[in-house]
């Protein structure tokens, strides 16, 4: 890790000077489509800290949406990936292979779920490897239809943001989109309309009666979920659904793919989200996290699923880059050596106690309505005091307070009103509760 110190320091505005003479030439120079959260740039990052080029240090709660998780430079990631870098950037493994691409996929077999025969291919972004699994899994079975969720997200590429539930900002204005995508209720407790004990069998049996009578399951090739839905809410399938879904894929000769990009790799304190019910996915989607920072993401799977594919059907010029595949192989190496998984339910143990408290203690507390999410994937959903109906405008105004005093917070959800918190797991103690300080603080000041 580079040698930041691992201290929240405010010494200008946010954004300060430097940041804001940056901010003029970017605009001028990218396209206004591409936003940023806070535009403060960055000068370095590592451990639980981001530091700017006004030399303030922000408490980092973002993780570059859920990547470092091992921190922005990882001892290991560095080490591997330059040295990597030293012997060569790229021959393309289409043309003559590398030996990390092939220990990665190694890996991958080795720590996604289930005991069977896998294969792994790799690709450059979250929305290649889902693209990727579609194509897979329609190889495989012969059929068409995809079947997704309501509140899913799966990438900005045009068969992806067909798969993805919401229209502003994602796919507003980018259609036509891809044909054969269909999308069915998921059992999202806060909001399940006979509450959230019943969710999972009423979310689940609505899903298969809508797949059955509407598409007809011989038509479905894949069934695609976000174990744990990111950028929809940071929403946990209801208990009950994920299994009832996945059993229904299998009675009918569906593929089941488990979306894990932002809730892989340690991140929910398990290395995938989908363990937590023990749910055996046939084909399992993986980026962000994979490669502490560098652009790598993969399907695994059932080697017979993963072999669908005729030679030659599947690749790209980067796919399983040689430097990513080193920045993977330290990441991995260091989620076992610190034991990330520990630290990602110590994450959740300490934040969700806090959490309840300000729920609680807080004269307007009754605005979060919702505490949720597992490991170092948390989430509080704002609401009017007194309904649920979602408050946009305090999770928003909550984010933007927490970023002038240091602390960088992003927002998701359908109705944008969730405030998640996605720190490096590698975070230390002491700045995490920093962190939910200001949290608290900026609740006082709302
Ligand atoms: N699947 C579950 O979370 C990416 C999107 C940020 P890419 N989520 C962050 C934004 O606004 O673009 C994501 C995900 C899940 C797929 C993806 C797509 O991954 O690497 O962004 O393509």
């Amino acid at each position: 890790m580079s040698d930041i110190p691992q201290e929240r320091r405010v010494v200008t505005a946010i954004p300060g000077p430097k940041s804001a003479e940056l901010q003029a030439r970017r605009v001028a120079a990218v396209a206004a489509g591409v936003g940023s959260t806070l535009p403060v740039f960055t000068a370095r990052a590592g451990g639980g800290i981001i530091e700017d080029v006004d030399g303030n240090r922000l408490i980092d709660f973002g993780s570059g949406i859920a990547v470092t998780s091992v921190g922005a430079s990882a001892e290991a990631v560095v080490r591997r990936a330059s040295a990597q870098l030293a012997d060569f950037t790229h021959t393309c493994f289409m043309v003559t292979p590398y030996e990390g691409y092939v220990e990665v996929c190694e890996q991958l077999a080795e720590l996604t779920p289930g005991d069977h025969a896998k294969k792994s291919a790799l690709f450059n972004s979250g929305a290649e490897a889902v693209e990727n699994a579609v194509k897979i899994a329609r190889a495989y079975t012969k059929r068409t239809a995809v079947v997704v969720f309501d509140h899913g997200y799966h990438g900005r590429t045009n068969l992806t943001m067909a798969l993805t539930a919401k229209n502003m900002p994602y796919k507003q204005g980018f259609g036509p989109f891809a044909p054969e995508v269909y999308r069915v209720p998921v059992a999202y407790g806060y909001r399940w309309p006979t509450g959230a004990e019943n969710a999972g069998a009423e979310a689940s049996a609505q899903a298969i009666d809508e797949i059955t009578k509407q598409i007809g399951a011989d038509n479905v090739a894949a069934i695609i979920i976000e174990p744990v839905l990111g950028e929809g809410g940071f929403i946990e399938p209801a208990k009950g659904f994920l299994p009832a879904i996945a059993q229904f894929a299998k009675d009918n000769g569906i593929v089941f793919v488990a979306d894990e990009i932002q809730s892989g790799f340690c991140r929910t304190g398990q290395w995938f989200a989908c363990e937590d019910e023990g749910i055996v996915p046939d084909l399992i989607t993986t980026a962000k996290g994979i490669a502490g920072g560098l652009p790598l993401s993969a399907v695994t799977g059932r080697a017979e699923i993963m072999d669908a594919a005729h030679a030659g059907g599947l690749g790209g010029t980067y796919g399983g880059n040689p430097v990513a595949c080193a920045g993977a192989l330290g990441a991995i190496e260091t989620m076992r050596e610190l034991d990330l998984n520990g630290k990602a339910k110590r994450i959740e143990e300490v934040m969700k106690v806090r959490l309840a408290e300000m729920r609680s203690k807080l004269p307007n507390g009754d605005i979060i309505g919702d505490i949720r999410g597992r490991g170092a994937m948390i989430a509080i959903e704002l609401v009017k005091s007194g309904t649920k109906e979602p408050d946009a405008a305090a999770a928003g105004a909550l984010a933007k307070s927490c970023h002038a005093e240091g602390l960088l917070v992003l927002t998701c959800g359908t109705y944008g009103n969730v405030l998640r918190f996605l720190p490096p797991l590698v975070i230390g103690e002491d700045l995490l509760n920093e962190g939910l300080d200001i949290i608290e603080q900026a609740f006082a000041r709302l």
